[in-house]
C-alpha cells in the first residue's frame, strides 16, 4: 500500500467514479475493460481527481447483490492496470460491501474501502480495516439496494442518519479501526425519498459537525432529476455542481462524482469563498 492517505489536507477532495460494472445507473458497461478504465481514470486525474472509486457492484435502487468472486474478477485486473499507469499520488478506493473483495482490492493496490453498508453486510470488514489501517467510508443506507426505495420513512432523517453514522463509527473504533481513518457519508439516495435527500443536504452541518471527514455522493442522482425535470442522469451535471458548492459551504471533505472537471471547479470556488468569509477550514 502507498503512504497513508491524508484525509485532512486543507482543501475539498474530488473522488472520480469508475464503475467496472455492466449495469451502474449512469456509467454501467463503459469502463469494464482495463484499457477503457485506464483511459477514463487518466482523464479524470487530468481533470483534477484526487482519488478514484472503483466499484464492481451496482448499488442503484433495485440492483441485485453481486457475489465476491464476480466483483473480484471485475475489479482486480482494473486495479493492477491502474496502478501500472497512474501516478502513485492518485489514491484508489474500492466500492464494496464485502471484506473478501476489499482485501483483494487492497492487495492489488487500492488505498481506501468505501462500504455503503457501513460494515453491516460483512462483519469481517471492520477487522480488515483495523488490520490494514486503510481509510474506511461508512455510509448510511436504509434497507438493501434491491428494496430500499419501497416507502422509506423517518421521523427526523438528519438526526437518524447522524445517530446511525456515529454508532457505526463507534463500533468500527471498538473493532480497532483507527479513529482518524473513518469517513462518514449520509448516503444520498439510499433508502430516501426526494424530501429526505433534500433535508439531509439542508442539514449537512449536523453531520460535518460530528468531527469525522464527510463524503457526499449526489452525482447525477435521481432526486435532482425530479426537481429539474430531467430523466437522463448525464444531464444532471449542473444540478450536481450546485450540491457540491453547497456541500463545501457545509464543511464536506470529499465529493464522489462522475464529472470531475465541473465539480473540481465548483469545489475550489466554493472553498475560496468559504475561506474569504472567514469560515473554518473544510473538514478535510
Ligand atoms: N453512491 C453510489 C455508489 N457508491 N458510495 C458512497 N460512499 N456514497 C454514495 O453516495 C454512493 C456510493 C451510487 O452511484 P453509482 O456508483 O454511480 O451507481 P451504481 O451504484 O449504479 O454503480
Amino acid at each position: 500500500m502507498n503512504e497513508p492517505f491524508p484525509l485532512r489536507c486543507g482543501r475539498p477532495l474530488i473522488m472520480g467514479v469508475l464503475n467496472v460494472t455492466p449495469d451502474s445507473f449512469s456509467d454501467g458497461g463503459r469502463y469494464a475493460a482495463p484499457d477503457a478504465a485506464c483511459r477514463r481514470a487518466a482523464e479524470m486525474v487530468a481533470q483534477g481527481a484526487d482519488l478514484l472509486d472503483v466499484g464492481g457492484e451496482s448499488t442503484r435502487p433495485g440492483a441485485r447483490p453481486v457475489d465476491a468472486a464476480t466483483q473480484i474478477g471485475r475489479i482486480v485486473p482494473v486495479l493492477h492496470a491502474l496502478r501500472r499507469t497512474l501516478p502513485a499520488t492518485v489514491r484508489i478506493s474500492v466500492d464494496t460491501r464485502s471484506a473478501r473483495v476489499a482485501a483483494a482490492a487492497l492487495a492489488a493496490g487500492a488505498d481506501l474501502v468505501n462500504d455503503v453498508s457501513a460494515g453491516r453486510a460483512d462483519p469481517a470488514l471492520f477487522a480488515l480495516a483495523a488490520r490494514t489501517k486503510a481509510p474506511l467510508v461508512l455510509m448510511h443506507m436504509r434497507g438493501e439496494p434491491e428494496t430500499m426505495q419501497h416507502a422509506p420513512a423517518y421521523d427526523d432523517v438528519v438526526e437518524e442518519v447522524r445517530r446511525f453514522l456515529l454508532e457505526r463509527a463507534a463500533l468500527a473504533i471498538r473493532a480497532g479501526v483507527p479513529e482518524d481513518r473513518i469517513v462518514l457519508d449520509p448516503g444520498i439516495g439510499f433508502g430516501k425519498t426526494r424530501e429526505h435527500n433534500l433535508r439531509l443536504l439542508a442539514g449537512l452541518e449536523r453531520i460535518t459537525d460530528c468531527g469525522f471527514p464527510v463524503l457526499l455522493g449526489t452525482s447525477r442522482k435521481r432526486f435532482m432529476g425530479s426537481i429539474c425535470r430531467v430523466d437522463e442522469p448525464a444531464l444532471l451535471v449542473p444540478a450536481t455542481v450546485a450540491t457540491t458548492a453547497l456541500g463545501v459551504m457545509a464543511g464536506v471533505a470529499i465529493f464522489r462524482v462522475h464529472d470531475v472537471r465541473e465539480n473540481r471547479q465548483a469545489a475550489d470556488t466554493a472553498a475560496a469563498i468559504r475561506a474569504a468569509a472567514g469560515a473554518r477550514e473544510p473538514r478535510v
